[in-house]
């Protein structure tokens, strides 16, 4: 963590005690906002017809497109109408129990600052585009709304119980890097391809990665990387049959857990069920690929 330049140990000064700061948007020069403009644009070429309908939708209810990085004065009555929840600046990553305590209550924490010209690509630090753009749209669903609340609630017992590291697995297989099956085809929803002009295209399309059909205790023994695209992405029904599957006491799963080895990112295990190794085994089932 040491080169993440967004990344402090207590609140930085202008912070208060839950580590939220001011968006301060009237202080965003005019390249920052062509920079929010120039990703908007760069993945609406891209998202429709690959995007969850959920997300698609979210976007579009929250009119994050009137140029420029988004006003959360703004666009925070929206969001609270639809779902409860609300977004809070903070200044880079906040520690776990934090960002916890946000998620438990309905805030979403997002970065204030946007990346550099230089970084429209990538940068491994969760900037406002990443967190607005990419958790927002998917927070005006209800049943992704209550799944992301339980997140925060259940990120405060796995950390008193020593399980964070397989909760953590599970946030990034779905809220991060989730793919969702909808009218017999892939589609994305996870905030870190959907943000991303090319894992959107490489979660869907490239043959490489393996799409496995979501199995929870699998998901919290896998490992992820998190400097590169993902060699395998966990594909949901429905955000109903996720909320479905983990609404139960993670207790006994996390026992379980502690006497099991993790499995490495490109292993596919006997019963796993692989939707596809690439474009042609998905195509044999008729999805989006067989055209
Ligand atoms: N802080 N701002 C911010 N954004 C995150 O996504 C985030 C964080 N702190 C901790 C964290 N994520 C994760 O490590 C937990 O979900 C485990
Ligand atoms: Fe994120």
């Amino acid at each position: 963590m040491a080169d993440f330049e967004h990344v402090f140990d207590t609140p930085p000064e202008g912070a208060a005690a839950d580590w939220t700061i001011s968006q301060n948007w009237r202080a965003y020069t005019e390249v920052e906002h062509d920079t929010w403009d120039t990703l908007y644009a760069r993945q609406m070429d891209i998202l429709p017809g690959r995007a969850s309908e959920a997300f698609l939708k979210g976007l579009g209810a929250l009119d994050l497109n009137t140029g420029g990085i988004p006003d959360f004065a703004l666009m925070n009555p929206k969001l609270k109408a639809l779902t409860g929840w609300t977004v809070v600046c903070v200044p880079g990553l906040v520690p776990d129990e934090v960002f916890f305590d946000h998620l438990a209550n309905r805030r979403f924490p997002s970065g204030q600052f946007i990346r550099k010209p230089d970084q429209l690509d990538y940068l491994q630090e969760p900037d406002i585009f990443h967190d607005v753009f990419g958790h927002v749209p998917m927070l005006t669903d209800p049943g992704f709304a209550d799944y992301m609340q339980a997140y925060g609630k259940g990120g405060q017992r796995a950390q008193g119980l020593g399980m964070l590291k397989n909760l953590a697995r599970l946030y990034w297989y779905t809220v991060e890097f989730g793919l969702i099956e909808e009218a017999g085809t892939l589609r994305i929803y996870g905030a870190g391809i959907v943000s991303s002009a090319t894992e959107t295209v490489f979660a869907l399309e490239d043959p490489s990665p393996n799409r496995i059909a979501f199995d929870l205790e699998r998901i919290m023994r896998t490992d992820y990387r998190i400097d590169d695209f993902q060699q395998v992405y966990f594909v949901i029904p429905s955000i109903e049959a996720l909320n479905d599957a983990t609404y139960e006491d993670f207790g006994p799963i996390y026992d379980r857990l502690k006497g099991q080895s993790t499995i490495p990112v490109d292993a596919i295990q006997p019963y796993d069920r692989v939707l596809t190794r690439g474009t042609q085994a998905y195509a044999q089932k008729g999805g989006r690929f067989a055209a």
